[in-house]
């Protein structure tokens, strides 16, 4: 009797120290595995002669960290976010840099639609 009670709480307190080490190496990685970028994105963008580089490649991203779209463009025209609430972003032709934040993690599509054309897909955690 009195055996079965000590196992009893053994394992009672085993279970409780588990679920205390795993929820907080759970909130653990994310910062630190993400210092050496300080939070900043940064996307080249060239839009020359009806095509645009790069074209659909996957860039991460931080929630509510700046995106930062340096775009060389050969025509004015609108990028197209398509976060939650989605983003149009003008540009005009030749040099310019625009910020974006996304609020919400997720794979945000950033669009041309003038060309019809994926720019980047970015990957927001
Ligand atoms: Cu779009």
């Amino acid at each position: 009797m009195r055996k079965t009670l000590v196992v009893l709480a053994a394992l009672a307190a085993t279970a409780t120290g588990l679920a205390g080490c795993s929820s907080g190496s759970d909130g653990g990685p994310g910062p630190a595995g993400s210092s050496g970028t300080a939070g900043r994105t940064t996307v080249h963008i060239t839009i020359e002669g009806g095509t645009v580089t790069p074209h659909g490649d996957r860039v991460d991203a931080e929630v509510g960290k700046p995106v930062v779209l340096h775009i060389e463009a050969d025509r004015s025209g609108e990028i197209h976010v398509h976060s939650t609430p989605e983003q149009h972003v003008d540009f005009p032709e030749g040099t310019s840099t625009r910020t974006l934040t996304i609020d919400k993690p997720g794979i945000v599509d950033v669009e041309d639609h003038a060309l019809d054309k994926v720019i980047v897909q970015l990957q927001v955690s």
